[in-house]
């Protein structure tokens, strides 16, 4: 199954064009750090992901916490994306009936599906939101992570409401790749499991946040990428921070392979 399997053997696995993709450059990067570029002005959010870049697989954005968005930031993300190669996840966490997600996907002022080859996403409405974003991805290489499991203290998800958001993504794999979850909420090798809520310096941050290692993340909970905020951009340093977190994130990984 998924835990027990490398990155690069489980691209045999699946067709899904953009697991493909990240699996691969996490293989050949040796990395499954992904950083959330939680700061909020588009220079400092650039800044952050030059910084970062060469240590990262994926790139996590809240776009709608950028005081001066403009067309340009994307623009500029993906150049740098490209130059770093990472992929780049929009935590949208869309959530409401398909109709309306699909049009807050593609258009509006973020214009989302045309930059960001990831999306997160609420099960929670029904798999009607999932075929309405696919649509709205015109052929392009994009897909959706859904949020299995969350990592704040008091969160509402139950087991069976887990289980059930595994079985959505099972019945719509050419645009689900996979989740956000705090526990190896699938061994299915085709998809990704993302976990939140890492740090090596902070055990909660007053408003319901709890973290935990790395180690913990990948070895014992079974995290494929760990995300990182905080921990990183309140760095003194970011770019050590990103390359300490990547070593520590890969270390566990390989030690679960063997
Ligand atoms: P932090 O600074 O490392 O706490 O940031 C964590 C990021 O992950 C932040 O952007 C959250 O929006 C995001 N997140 C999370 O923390 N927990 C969850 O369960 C989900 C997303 Br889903």
């Amino acid at each position: 199954g998924r835990l027990s399997m490398s990155f690069g053997d489980r691209v045999a696995t699946t067709s899904q064009p953009l697991v493909r993709r990240l699996l691969r450059l996490m293989e050949e990067k040796r990395t499954n750090l992904c950083v959330a570029a939680d700061l909020g002005t588009a220079r400092d959010v650039l800044q952050l992901a030059d910084k970062v870049g060469p240590h990262i697989c994926l790139l996590k954005t809240h776009v709608d916490s950028i005081s001066d968005f403009t067309a340009e930031f994307p623009k500029q993300l993906t150049e740098l994306a490209e130059r770093h190669n990472f992929l780049i996840c929009e935590d949208r966490k869309y959530g409401d009936i398909g109709s309306t997600s699909a049009d807050q996907y593609s258009s509006g002022l973020f214009s989302v599906s045309s930059w960001a080859h990831l999306v997160t996403v609420h099960a929670l409405p029904g798999d009607g939101q999932l075929t309405a974003l696919s649509d709205r991805a015109a052929g392009a290489e994009r897909g959706a992570l859904l949020v299995a499991e969350m990592s704040s203290k008091g969160c509402l998800v139950q087991p069976a409401y887990t289980a059930a958001v595994v079985k959505m993504a099972e019945a719509h794999p050419y645009f689900a790749c996979g989740f956000i979850a705090q526990s190896s909420v699938s061994s299915d090798p085709r998809f990704l499991v993302l976990t939140p809520g890492v740090s090596l310096v902070s055990t909660a941050d007053g408003h319901g946040q709890q973290y935990s290692s790395p180690e913990r993340a990948v070895g014992e909970r079974g995290a494929d990428v760990v995300i990182v905020g905080r921990g990183v951009t309140r760095a003194e340093d970011p770019a050590a921070a990103a390359r300490e977190y990547a070593q520590r994130a890969f270390s566990a990984y390989l030690q679960r392979l063997k």
